[in-house]
């Protein structure tokens, strides 16, 4: 039952029944994430001051170190994953390769694996536009007792236990799934809790927005050209509304409320698509399918993919099921 008072701990705790294996352990994690996301968002919401305390590598007036946001980002949410000894391996966007955590009595017992991407869209950051955290959250399938491998972290994506993520935007809202729906919560900021404000979302079937950026196009596949030519269309209820912030989770966030499509193609310029499977297709395209929406490369669905390295990069189509239906018609026809 939703109850429009709840806070994300709260809920988390109601909720913790439902997760397969109930051991407290996620809710533990979920919550560490809660408190890496006020963290940096109180840091994202001073971005604009940077003239004033510094930018990124000057000391400040009280002779610490300015980080770079992302940097900061990535720093606050890996620490406060370690502190509540709950993971034993963390794959990040900022890190070249993935951190092994051993349990505090040094016996590797944690289960649990995350991968995030701390602080995306970071351009945004400069013009006071929004950036977001998205994170995965996968069982490790090596054995207990063992340090991590790799193999821990290329895991389809239809493994996750939970994903989400944070949009640092004009409300700060933290939105996540552990595979029983999709639930958005926002953050009171006079009180510092999040509080549930979104329950059961979902994807309309069909939209009118599309976000891509246009920019690319000549350099796009031609079932894309011809599909954003379908969007553009004066027929029926088309054209479509175009809308592209360059924010994944703001994107993702927007379309999801009013029905619409986000793609990232391959192009020129990106051969293999420029978002990563790891920490931005998976997460958003397990949140998809939770929410009644749909994601896919343009041929196949994104949580089939078999990863085999950590940065791997793909071609990216998610939203409305039916747009992206119609979107991969025009694949299969023209590319
Ligand atoms: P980043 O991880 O380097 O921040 O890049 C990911 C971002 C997405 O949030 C966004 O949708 C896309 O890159 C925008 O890219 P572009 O500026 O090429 O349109
Ligand atoms: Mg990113």
């Amino acid at each position: 039952m939703s109850n429009k008072n709840q806070t994300l701990g709260e809920f988390i705790i109601e909720n913790q029944h439902s997760f397969k294996y109930s051991s407290g352990e996620l809710s533990n994690l979920l919550n560490s994430i809660r408190l890496a996301a006020k963290v940096v968002n109180h840091e994202v919401n001073k971005a604009g001051l940077v003239d004033i305390i510094g930018a990124a590598g000057d000391t400040n007036i009280q002779g610490e170190d300015q980080q770079k946001l992302d940097v900061y980002a990535n720093d606050v949410f890996i620490q406060a994953l370690i502190n509540r000894n709950i993971v034993c391996g963390i794959a990040s966007e900022e890190e070249d390769d993935f951190v092994a955590i051993n349990s505090i009595n040094n016996d590797h017992q944690n289960k649990y694996i995350v991968l995030i991407d701390p602080l995306d869209g970071s351009s945004n950051i400069d013009v006071n536009v929004s950036v977001g955290t998205i994170f995965s959250i996968y069982r490790r399938v090596t054995p207990i007792g063992t340090p991590v491998t790799i193999e821990d972290f290329l895991q389809e994506g239809k493994h996750q236990v939970a994903a989400g993520y944070v949009i640092y935007g004009t409300s700060t809202m933290l939105v996540y799934s552990t595979g029983h729906g999709v639930n958005g919560f926002t953050l009171n900021p006079a009180i510092g809790s999040f509080y549930l404000s979104h329950s059961d979302m979902e994807f309309p079937v069909d939209g009118n927005i599309y976000s891509v950026n246009e920019g690319n196009y000549l350099e796009f596949p031609d079932g894309i050209k011809k599909y954003i030519k379908y969007c553009q269309q004066i027929e029926d209820d088309r054209p479509y509304t175009s809308r592209y912030i360059g924010s994944l989770a703001s994107d993702f966030h927007r379309n999801m409320i009013k029905g619409g499509i986000y793609m990232y193609p391959k192009s020129t310029k990106n051969p293999k698509g420029k978002l990563r499977l790891l920490y931005e297709c998976n997460p958003m395209a397990f949140l998809a399918e939770q929410a009644n929406g749909k994601a896919s490369d343009g041929f196949t669905r994104i949580l089939d993919i078999k990863p085999t390295e950590l940065h791997q990069r793909v071609p990216f189509i998610c939203g409305s099921t039916n747009m992206v239906n119609k979107a991969e018609e025009f694949m299969k026809e023209y590319s």
